[in-house]
């Protein structure tokens, strides 16, 4: 590549009037560019660095997300823009908007209160209209710069403990040859997802094994067996590096292919739904919560079928 075609950190500044805080932050976070590095370890960007970069400051000013925008190519970003308005995102209820306001605040103790004060009529409600909105919630603070790492740590703990305490006023499974377990790839730690899904299975009174956050394959294979699982979900949020989906396919191919033929995997999560490569006549994708939801109605009524058989 010529020399000229190449740019140094301070130009792309001069050039699009984003600071190095920020594009480092787009770079390391959200693995927007790779520039090419030099002897000395300098950043060198590339002419269509600079043109996502300025795609990237323009939608974020129309009220897009970084999160989002990071996982479009540049014609899905320049596509976009040209689109007239930026999408309406539906307004939050009052009370996660109280929370969110206690989270920013960091009045932890108040945020505990209130938290556990939550009322719900099912889990399918608790997860939908409560934990995902919290979690929304949570995820702009980060982006908007508005909490550090530590405070969305403590935010995300006292999600999870709301989460454990609706799965604590479940009562033991009474429907015992249905049995899930729940987990995240190898090197995701994102678990709010999985241990929600744990609590709607339970709802509808099956077996469930959390297995939790950063499973190896080979251990949830010998769980699987150990527990005579009939369905495995596994949701990854996560997408880390160049070739990070290759990984999930050989994560996904290794457990497909050391369970028994019978047991029916999920894939969910905001990574699995890219992967549709991965769906085989064993692994269906799961959308949303609501269509595990209506898939855990559906396990019942042919289990229903089976016994009047
Ligand atoms: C909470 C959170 C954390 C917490 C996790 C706490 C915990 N115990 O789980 C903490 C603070 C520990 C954390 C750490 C990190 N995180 Co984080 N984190 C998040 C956050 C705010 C929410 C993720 C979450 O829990 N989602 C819960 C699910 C349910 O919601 P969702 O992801 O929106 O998914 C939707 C669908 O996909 C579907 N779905 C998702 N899961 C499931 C599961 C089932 C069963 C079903 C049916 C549906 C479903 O439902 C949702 C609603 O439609 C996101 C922000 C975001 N925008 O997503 C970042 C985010 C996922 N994290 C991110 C990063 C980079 C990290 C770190 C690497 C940061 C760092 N530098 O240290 C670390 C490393 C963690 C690791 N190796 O896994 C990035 C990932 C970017 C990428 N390239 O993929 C995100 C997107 C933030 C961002 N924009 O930068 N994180």
């Amino acid at each position: 590549m010529n020399n000229k075609d190449l740019y140094t950190i301070r130009q792309v500044i001069d050039l699009t009037g984003i600071s190095e805080f920020t594009l480092r932050g787009w770079e390391n976070r959200y693995n927007a560019f790779s520039p090419i590095r030099t002897e000395s370890d300098r950043r060198l960007y590339q002419r269509k660095d600079i043109q996502k970069a300025l795609l990237l400051r323009d939608l974020l000013k129309q009220g897009y997300r970084i999160g989002k925008l990071s996982l479009m190519n540049q014609e899905e970003l320049e596509l976009l823009l040209n689109k007239k308005s930026a999408e309406t995102e539906p307004q939050k209820p009052k009370q996660i908007i109280e929370i969110l306001n206690l989270i920013s605040l960091q009045k932890w103790r108040e945020l505990d209160l209130k938290i556990r004060k939550l009322k719900y009529e099912t889990e399918l409600e608790l997860i939908t209209n409560l934990i995902l909105p919290m979690i929304k919630g949570v995820s702009e603070l980060v982006e908007n710069k508005q909490l550090s790492i530590a405070q969305e740590h403590i935010a995300s703990s006292y999600i999870k403990e709301k989460i454990y305490s609706a799965i604590c006023t479940k009562k033991n499974s009474i429907k015992e040859d249905v049995r899930f377990i729940c987990a995240t790839p190898e090197k995701d730690f994102h678990e709010l997802g999985i241990l929600s899904a744990h609590l709607l299975i339970k709802s509808h009174g099956y077996q469930s094994l959390y297995v939790g956050p950063n499973t190896p394959h080979r251990d949830l294979v010998e769980t699987a067996l150990n527990y005579r699982a009939t369905h495995i979900l596994i949701a990854s949020t996560i997408r880390m590096k160049k070739g990070s989906d290759q990984e999930f396919l050989t994560y996904l191919h290794h457990v497909t292919k050391n369970t028994d033929q019978a047991v029916k995997i999920y894939i969910a999560g905001s990574q699995s739904l890219v992967y549709s490569e991965a769906v085989t006549e064993k692994i269906h994708p799961l959308k949303s919560f609501t269509e595990l939801n209506s898939e855990l109605i559906c396990i019942s009524k042919s289990r229903k079928k089976n016994e009047l058989k």
